[in-house]
């Protein structure tokens, strides 16, 4: 199992960051065995004086801010390069542990301070982080040059897997050519993605926090579990704070209960009228040290609800939740993946503005920020693992499987305490079929289990009722069905038998609650048919039309939600059947509605007015 917490770097009165968002000097090693920076040792001096370097905005892609058609299609290390100076306090007082954070770094980075190693991470979505303090207090140094490499190239056993192809026939390739592989439907984007910074907190410190809620009548119970790093002479006292700052209940202890009459409860969004009610727990430590007493304080928003699921059902707080929602990717123009604000809010206001209560992260886990503003809107996430395009049997050997084990551990570490957060999905769109998926998916189920018995789990199939191998493990059976876009091509007349039979075979099957994690169809805004054709706004408004017809019947019965691909058009490699993206969007990619957003606001606003 991991060690150490992965807490959200909040400020406190004992607690500072420093966010490093900005210019960093970038260089993507073109030598033909892209090792030339590791040969040369470009950590160990200013990365200037490796040769020329470029200027690459941080949090972003680096693929689409330059010009360079090259660099936008590299496969290898690049390498990024910050100097900063800090304050006196940070460097001085050796009372002070001075933590460097990545947000998300994709895929594999390396990171060095002053030229010395201090850590490595595989996987592009999750945070990690090194205690630099020794040597930015070690020295005469106030400034801190930060290094890191970060190498695209997926592999068999990486999450998401790719594979790398050597084109060998010299008549059609130069020497050495090779492209990367992905069986995901959405571009590779990389570099640094989301937030690098630095934080301090006390050398005694608040490492974890662990917190689950239940009900009991009208009594909110919020368990919670405190993990302390640097000293075994402590005092933890909690306190949770209503939204007037009232103080609801006070603990002492590391681990305790802590009870609120008459609580109110975090309800999604559109169905109560104060959704989303957050608490705010206020955790302080105090110590004993050898520099004398210490104090740390760290406050975590927390929201009291219940997720449970019966045959047909999906619960929260008892009630039966239906997820009108959405698929999401983090994608937008010239930044890429890159974590973009007034991106997260609009797309916040479309959901608001849609009537929607849910999104899916498709398919890897998003930001930390996206999370937080989920617990304060009442928007409801089921938290995808980066497991997508596992068809490779090589990708569910074993050494693939301990890497899942490990990053459904990161993940939960990260984003446990999200009132939000209603269920986990482990992958999308796997070979379920596969002799080895049977074992891959009751481990890595089980192991998700035992990390967090609170939350129901699955994984996104489109793999046959019969044939699949994992389904037999989840919770709720989410199922992908493209009916009449890749098959039945213009039939939209079929649409209706098909998917019904998909419901009835999978539910005679199961009797577990389904969602229709995707459906969808390209459309290209502005293309106008009717009747409709394919790619033309009325063919994507007609077959989702189509869709709705049966999951108002199923929804009587067991189907707990629907979730359309795609909230907004994005980015993909390119291919014939890709016209500069994924169009599925029901906004575009700087989202502007289709027709089919009009549709789907006015569904959704009446759904929710039903179940209200
Ligand atoms: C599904 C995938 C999704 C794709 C979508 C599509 O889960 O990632 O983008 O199909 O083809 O199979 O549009």
């Amino acid at each position: 199992l991991l060690q150490g917490g992965m807490l959200y770097p909040r400020e406190s009165r004992s607690r500072e960051r420093k966010e490093l968002d900005g210019l960093w000097s970038f260089r993507a090693d073109f030598s033909d065995n892209r090792r030339q920076g590791f040969e040369q040792q470009w950590y160990r001096a200013p990365l200037r004086e490796s040769g020329p370097t470029l200027d690459m905005p941080v949090p972003s892609s680096f693929n689409d801010v330059g010009q360079d058609g090259q660099l936008r299609s590299f496969v290898g290390w690049v390498w990024y390069e910050r100097e900063i100076t800090l304050p006196q306090r940070w460097t001085e007082d050796l009372g002070t542990r001075v933590v460097l954070r990545i947000g998300s770094a994709h895929y594999y980075a390396i990171v060095w301070v002053n030229g010395v190693h201090v850590l490595e991470h595989e996987g592009g979505h999750l945070p990690f982080e090194a205690d630099i303090s020794k040597l930015v207090q070690s020295g005469p140094l106030s400034s801190c040059r930060i290094t890191i490499a970060i190498n695209n190239t997926l592999s068999p056993h990486t999450l998401p897997p790719g594979t790398i192809l050597y084109k060998t026939d010299p008549s059609m390739y130069p020497k050495g050519y090779f492209v990367q592989n992905t069986k995901f439907d959405f571009f590779n984007y990389a570099g640094l993605h989301r937030a690098v910074l630095l934080y301090t907190t006390p050398t005694t410190y608040i490492d974890d926090i662990t917190v689950t809620t239940d009900m009991d009548q009208d009594i909110g119970l919020v368990n919670y579990q405190i993990i302390v790093q640097g000293s075994d002479h402590f005092q933890v006292d909690v306190s949770l704070l209503d939204e007037e700052g009232k103080v609801m209940a006070e603990g002492a202890g590391a681990e305790g209960q802590l009870q609120v009459p008459s609580a109110h409860l975090w309800w999604p969004y559109l169905m109560h009228e104060h959704p989303a009610y957050l608490y705010s727990l206020e955790v302080k430590l105090t110590a004993q040290t050898a520099v004398g007493p210490v104090s740390d304080f760290y406050t975590l928003p927390v929201g009291i609800r219940t997720v449970a699921v019966t045959e047909s059902q999906f619960l929260i707080n008892g009630k039966p939740f239906y997820f009108r929602g959405v698929n999401k990717h983090e994608d937008a123009d010239i930044r890429g993946k890159g974590f973009d604000w007034p991106l997260l809010v609009k797309d916040f206001n479309l959901l608001r503005w849609l009537g929607a209560n849910a999104f899916r992260t498709s398919h890897y886990p998003y930001a930390e920020e996206v999370l937080q503003l989920c617990d304060r809107y009442g928007i409801v996430v089921i938290d995808e693992s980066p497991g997508v395009g596992i068809v490779l049997a090589e990708s569910f050997s074993n050494v693939s499987l301990q890497h899942h084990l490990e990053v459904m551990e990161e993940m939960i570490r990260r984003d446990k305490n999200h009132p939000a957060v209603v269920m986990w999905s482990l992958a999308n769109e796997p070979a379920s079929f596969l002799k080895p998926a049977g074992y891959y998916f009751k481990t890595l189920i089980a192991h998700t289990k035992a990390l967090d018995p609170s939350r129901p789990v699955t994984f996104v199939t489109n793999t046959n009722y019969e044939a699949d191998l994992g389904a037999p493990y989840v919770d709720v059976i989410c199922v992908n069905s493209y009916y009449s876009w890749y098959h039945d091509y213009g039939h939209m007349e079929v649409i209706q038998l098909q998917l019904a039979t998909q419901f009835e075979n999978w539910y005679k099957a199961y009797q577990k609650p389904m969602i229709q994690s995707e459906y969808g169809a390209d459309a290209i805004e502005g293309f106008h048919e009717d009747p409709p054709l394919m790619f033309s706004e009325e063919y994507q408004k007609g077959l989702l039309q189509q869709y709705h017809v049966v999951l108002d019947q199923k929804r009587q019965e067991y189907v707990v939600g629907e979730l359309i691909w795609n909230f907004a058009d994005f980015m993909t490699n390119q291919s014939p059947v890709r016209m500069i993206g994924n169009r599925k969007g029901i906004f575009t990619r700087q989202r502007q509605p289709k027709s089919a957003a009009f549709l789907l606001r006015e569904r959704y606003w009446k759904l929710a007015n039903e179940t209200r």
